[in-house]
């Protein structure tokens, strides 16, 4: 009886070990999921967000600031601009493209974990 006890717990512990590791693996899948927000007309500029989004030509993309400072810049392919800095929270910067394409662009401060690819089709 005592040692079915012991093998329930450890057992328990097990399961709930997978459990956490499996919501945890969850979490940094949601994390890195490049459309993770209201849609792909509308993303979260702060730290540690990423986006690879896919458009129709003429469509536009609105980024609204999280908390810090940031910019949004092209950094090269088919379109440029360039929202200059703002650290107000809930700031937002828009682009339509016109273009089909691939354009690039960053975060000037934050260029390693805020980053993005927009692609035009047509
Ligand atoms: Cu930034």
């Amino acid at each position: 009886m005592k040692k079915n006890l012991s093998f329930f717990i450890r057992n328990f512990f097990y399961v709930l070990l997978l459990i956490l590791i499996s919501c945890s693996k969850e979490s940094i899948d949601d994390y890195e999921n490049p459309n993770d927000n209201d849609s792909v007309y509308n993303l979260i500029w702060q730290s540690n967000t990423s986006y690879e989004t896919t458009i129709q030509v003429g469509e536009t993309i609105t980024w609204t600031w999280g908390g810090g400072t940031h910019n949004l810049r092209s950094t090269g392919g088919t379109e440029s601009f360039d929202s200059g800095y703002s650290s107000t929270y809930g700031f937002t910067f828009s682009h339509t493209f016109t273009e089909i394409g691939v354009t690039t662009y960053v975060c000037d401060p934050h260029e390693d974990h805020m980053y993005g690819t927009v692609i035009v089709t047509e």
